[in-house]
Order: C-alpha cells, then structure tokens, then sequence
C-alpha cells in the first residue's frame, strides 16, 4: 500500500475526508510545542478548519523529548489521520495543518530562528504538567529542576519549554519585534497565568529589561478537551484501511471536542470562533468545571479502576459500583463547589458518563495514571480543600487519593508490579521501603510531599484520617468492595 503523503492523497479512499485547501499555499503562522496525540487531535483539527480561510496560521510542531513523531510524519508530509469512534461508526479525517515537526534536540537553532521570525504569531504548547517545570502546589518556577538549571546556565541553548520560549522572545526583542502570543493548551488550572509565572520569572532570573518584555506578551489562558488515548497497532490498520494510505501515526480520538479560549491576543489572532472554539473573558471557570469533573472523575477511575483489575475507563464504568461512584462524587462532592450559573451540570455529568463509557475508545486506566504528582493538586486537591473550607464531606473524593497512594506504592492488588510512571517515581519508592503496608506511615509520608500537598491541607486531621480509612479498606478489602461499601 501506499504512503500517506501529499502526492498519493488523489488515491486516498473516496469516503475519507481530505484538507480541503490547497496546502502549498499554507504559510507556517503558528509554532505548536509538543505535539503529540492530543494536539494532533485536537487544535491542529480546529486549525485545519481556518486554514482556506487564513493560509498564514499554519502549524510547525516542535517535539521536546523524541523525535519520533518527526521520524513518523516526515515522510508523510505532516499528513496524518484523525479516526473518530463514536461507539458505532468509525470516521477518518486526513489533517494538514501540520506543516512540518522539527525536533528541538537535534534542530534547536532551526526551531529558535523560525519561532523568533514576525511571521510567527502564536506559540502554542502541550508539554504536559511537567514540562512547565513547576511546582504543581504553588504554581511558581522550579529554579533547582535539572532543565531550568541548564538553561539558566546556557540560556541560548535551552532544554526546556519555558526556555526556548524565552529564548525566542529575547531574539524578537532584540530585533525589535512585537512578542509572539504565548497560547498553553495544557490541563492545568490558571494555564496562561501559569506560563506568564513561569515565562516571566526565568526571565527576570536572566534581565529585568526581558522580563519587561515578556510581560507584555499575551498569555490568554485555555480548557481544552478531547479524549485521546495512545495510538496503537491496530489504530494503525484501521486507519490505513479507512483512508486506503499507510499512516505511521494516526491519532484516534471521541466526536466530542471543546476549546475555550481567554481574548487576550495582543497582536491579533485568527478567528477561532469560526471554526468552534469559544472565546471567552475569562476561562477559569470552564478550567475548574473541566478539571475537576472530567479529569478529577478520570484520575478517579483511572486509580481504583487500574486497582480492581480494569485495564480500559470504559470497563470501570461499565460496572454498576463504579458508575454510581462516579455519578455520585461528581454531583455531591464536585458540582456544589462549582460556580457556573450559565451550566447545566447534571447535563454536563450525564455526558462525562457517557463519554466514558464509549467502548471503541480503548482509554488504558495505566495511560491516565501517569504523572499522578502532577496532577492531583488541580483534579482533586483543590476540590477536597473547598469541600473542608465548607465543612462539606470529602468522603468520595479523598477516595481517588488514597487509591493514587496505593497504586503509587507499585504494587498492584495481587502483588504484581505496576509501572508507575512518574517525575516523583523514586520519592514514592523511598516512602514504600519505609513505611511498607502500614496505611497510617503511607499516608503520613505521602502527604509530607510538599510539591502535591502543599503545607496545609496535610494539616488537616479530617483528611488525614479519611484517607487512612480508605487505605486500610483498599488494603483489607480491594479497590471493588471498598467502593461497594461506599456508594
Ligand atoms: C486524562 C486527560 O490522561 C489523562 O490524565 O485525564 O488527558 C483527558 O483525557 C483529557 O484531559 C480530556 O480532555
């Protein structure tokens, strides 16, 4: 079979969906940092919708880690498939708003010149939690994490994504060019504030005139939104078999997407909303309504599902005690402590369920237990630290923190070994050769990571012991019966 490729698109499958602009006329307009499944699922589709409209907002993908998906879409051309299953039906959609992946190990100085360029408006990025190389709890700057120390020490040359977007701004200031729009489309809470933070101290740590400069970037904040788990062989097939190409990495993916984007573009920027996306004044509100929802829900499933033996979301909710869990965290302990007059939550709920229940998704448990340090603080904590503030119960959702407490131990329910992914992996294996089984040492040491908890919700004796409870019962009794005993 052929390539997905540009030349070999007049033999694609008469069914498949194909760019419908003529792609040589696209000019790259935006670099996107990280540009994995989600983006490619993601932006870069709401972006192949403007591109007949604005030619000039093409995409040039930065990878940070692996070049892999450089190695991947290369050849292609930066073509590649979106399939989208909706449970029943199963659609393709080859995407060309990615014009080329650079790869900033191996092509740095390539990836700072183009991003310094005036042709570049817009600096999106998904690096995941992570790479922001901040301290989740507070938000701010991690001046000792290993890449902010290399590029405070080389900062022409930099590692990280804060980094090269520093490094990028000063070249354009020194050139005397309007600062690009820095756009985080990553699931943190507060992300444009975060990246404004993080961008603005590095910079104040190399010159007070760049940091001036950098603050008048526009860092608008976003909620981004579609599932999308890893690609695997069998997406492979099944996307080349849609489209009649070969596609090395085609991305799969739900019908549902949504993008909520804060106004704040300085320079100008294409007209998001026609293709969807929602502009809005201030996004935090739909921020903490998805984080804590769907990702708080999700991080939920993922612990305890990946506990009780589910390798898949749609299984966990596809049991009837975890889909009145579930059901039951989100509208007792989640939506009272959401402030949106304009939602209909139960709807938005409702809908959660139903999105994860959709079979032909195939979302590994294993996928969303990752980087649990990172992520706990916006999807739970902060919840749970609302909840104790009204003197509410946190019975549910201290449930899903005891769970990451156990499946971060690495040891699964039947003493098998999981691969705990994580930037705090080593930490974690410290607190398990210490404290072993004993729920009430576990907890303790857990909650002294003052990067996930911070120094005062450990402070609270009703937490502490809510989650020593459920950690007994997980250890005592497994993941299924302590949820039956639950609900
Ligand atoms: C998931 C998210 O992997 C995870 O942690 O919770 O990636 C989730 O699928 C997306 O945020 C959905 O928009």
């Amino acid at each position: 079979m052929q390539r997905l490729s540009e030349l070999n698109l007049k033999n694609a499958e008469p069914n498949a969906i194909l760019p419908a602009y003529d792609r040589s006329s696209i000019k790259p307009g935006i670099v996107h940092l990280g540009i994995g499944a989600f983006h490619r699922a993601h932006m870069a589709v709401y972006v192949d919708g403007l591109l007949a409209a604005n030619p000039d907002t093409g995409i040039v993908g930065v990878s940070l880690r692996r070049p892999d998906t450089k190695d991947a879409l290369a050849p292609q051309n930066g073509l590649y498939t979106v399939v989208v299953r909706d449970g029943e039906r199963t659609s393709a959609r080859v995407i060309g708003s990615i014009l080329e992946v650079l790869d900033a190990n191996s092509e740095r100085e390539k990836v700072l010149s183009l991003m310094a360029s005036p042709d570049i408006g817009i600096v999106s990025l998904t690096v995941t939690e992570k790479g922001y190389c901040h301290d989740p709890a507070t938000g701010t700057l991690d001046t000792t994490h290993p890449d902010i120390v290399h590029d405070l020490a080389n900062p022409h040359d930099p590692v990280s994504a804060p980094g090269l977007i520093l490094e990028a701004l000063n070249r354009r200031r020194l050139a005397g060019i309007a600062p690009f729009t820095v756009m985080s489309c990553d699931n943190l809470p507060h992300n444009g504030k975060v990246a404004k933070a993080i961008i603005t101290a590095l910079a104040e740590l190399r010159d007070g005139t760049l940091a001036a400069y950098v603050k008048t970037a526009g860092f608008p904040g976003t909620m981004v939104d579609r599932i999308v788990p890893a690609t695997t062989d069998a997406d492979r097939a099944e996307a080349t078999a849609l489209v009649g190409l070969e596609d090395a990495w085609p991305v799969v993916t739900e019908p549902f997407t949504q993008w909520v984007i804060e106004d704040d573009f300085p320079q100008g920027r294409p007209l998001f909303e026609s293709i969807g996306a929602q502009m809005v004044k201030d996004v935090a509100p739909f921020e903490r309504m998805k984080l804590r929802m769907l990702n708080g829900s999700h991080s939920t499933i993922a612990y305890l599902g990946y506990l009780a033996g589910h390798q898949y979301v749609s299984d966990v909710v596809a049991s009837p005690e975890f889909n009145t869990l579930i059901h039951a965290l989100m509208t007792r302990e989640i939506m009272p402590t959401l402030d949106m007059p304009d939602a209909d939550l139960p709807l938005y709920r409702d809908q959660l369920l139903k999105r994860f229940s959709n079979k032909a998704l195939k979302h590994r448990t294993w996928q969303i237990a990752m980087d649990g340090s990172q992520k706990l603080t916006q999807r739970l904590l902060g919840t749970i630290t609302d909840r104790l503030a009204a003197g509410e119960s946190i019975q549910l959702l201290s449930l899903g923190v005891a769970a990451w407490m156990r499946y971060a131990t690495g040891l699964d329910e039947n003493g098998a070994v999981i691969d705990v992914r994580d930037p705090l992996r080593e930490r974690f294996a410290a607190i398990v050769a210490e404290a072993g089984t004993d729920p009430e040492a576990l907890v303790d040491r857990y909650l002294a990571i003052a990067e996930i908890f911070g120094d005062t919700l450990p402070r609270n004796a009703l937490f502490r012991q809510t989650l020593v409870r459920h950690l007994t019962d997980l250890y005592r009794q497994g993941a299924v019966k302590t949820v039956a005993g639950l609900i």
